[in-house]
């Protein structure tokens, strides 16, 4: 099994599950494959011939990474998964799971959103660049299984957080960036933090050991041609994420809005039917989910702090 994105958030979680599985795991940093080169991409697949793929290898990022680099959210997605999903085929890899996001949906979708919503309606644009990609991720492991009969599936999960995740500032989601911004605030004795945007936004999210768990799930049981979204089924503003942040990190100052910032979509809790119905249900819950991610950023500290170096979903 190649896990390609491995030392990412999804990608490490899912390394992490397979050791449960005894089976046999094979990753590539970006030194020994970039995956955005095709010759170097072909070359490392030839070598090795993995019999199935997570490809959870990606250029990811919170609103304001995708909002301020619409190029290389667009331009590295596309090549990375062109790439690796050609590279299969060439290989004849058995199985292939390819990760998206919650964010390939209409802004306005109706909410909880089906898989059925696809391409029904104009995208967020703060992350339109992203999701285009990664809807043209779909579409590849679509066309690879209708033209050479390939058992490439494709699974869309919600906003993730925990081990590993990315806490830079600049480039994180919202989640992490709460953490770190409630425990400097306690630490510093600051009297406030700062939200971005108006704190009326409403996010699904799910911890990243279960999303692992989840993707080895549908290796194992779903081959199908639609995508299947990955989610806990439940959302909540981002205000009443921040009060329970500050809660888990035991932060009691003041939330303080920066509405300079974008909301981004205003909500995208996805249907949990499609997945419920193959067996599988999330186990863990949102506020433990917090709390062992602030304890997975006590123990890592700084290393915590800086961007992920190999990107993933
Ligand atoms: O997690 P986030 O960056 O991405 O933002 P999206 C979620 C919401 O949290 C937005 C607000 O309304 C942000 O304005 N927010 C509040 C913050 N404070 C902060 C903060 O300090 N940092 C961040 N980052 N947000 C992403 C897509 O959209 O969802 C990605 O851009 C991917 O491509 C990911 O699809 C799953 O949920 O808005």
């Amino acid at each position: 099994m190649f896990v390609a994105g491995h030392r990412g958030l999804v990608g490490s979680a899912v390394v992490r599950r397979l050791a449960r599985e005894g089976c046999e795991v094979i990753t590539a940093t970006r030194a020994e494959a970039d995956l955005r080169d095709q010759r170097a991409t072909r070359l490392w697949m030839e070598a090795h011939r993995p019999d199935a793929i997570v490809l959870a290898a990606a250029k990811v990022g919170g609103i304001l990474a995708n909002d301020t680099y619409p190029a290389d959210f667009l331009y590295d997605n596309l090549m990375i998964e062109a790439n690796v999903i050609e590279a299969a085929h060439r290989c004849d890899v058995e199985k292939l799971l390819f990760l998206g996001s919650s964010c390939i949906y209409p802004k306005h979708a109706d909410q909880p959103i089906m898989e059925s919503a696809l391409l029904t309606g104009p995208l967020e644009p703060t992350n339109e660049w992203y999701a285009v990609a990664k809807i043209a991720g779909i579409k590849l492991c679509q066309a690879y299984r209708r033209q050479h009969g390939r058992d490439f599936i494709s699974a869309m999960p919600t906003n993730l957080f925990g081990p590993g995740d990315n806490f830079d500032l600049q480039s994180s989601h919202v989640l992490p960036a709460l953490i770190r911004k409630a425990h400097e605030a306690k630490l510093t004795e600051a009297n406030k933090i700062t939200v971005w945007g108006t704190g009326s936004p409403r996010r699904e999210f799910l911890f990243v050991d279960d999303c692992a768990d989840a993707c080895v799930h549908l290796l194992q049981h779903y081959s199908d041609a639609e995508h299947v979204n990955v989610g806990s089924g439940e959302d909540i503003s981002i205000l009443h994420l921040t009060q329970l942040v500050c809660e888990v990190v035991g932060f009691k100052g003041e939330i303080v809005k920066d509405i300079s910032k974008p909301d981004g979509t205003p909500r995208k809790l996805m249907s949990a039917e499609k997945l419920r119905a193959t067996g599988w249900a999330p186990s863990m819950p949102l506020r433990k989910g917090v709390e062992e991610t602030y304890r997975w950023y006590l123990e890592h500290g700084a290393a915590a702090q800086a961007p992920s170096a190999a990107a993933s979903v």
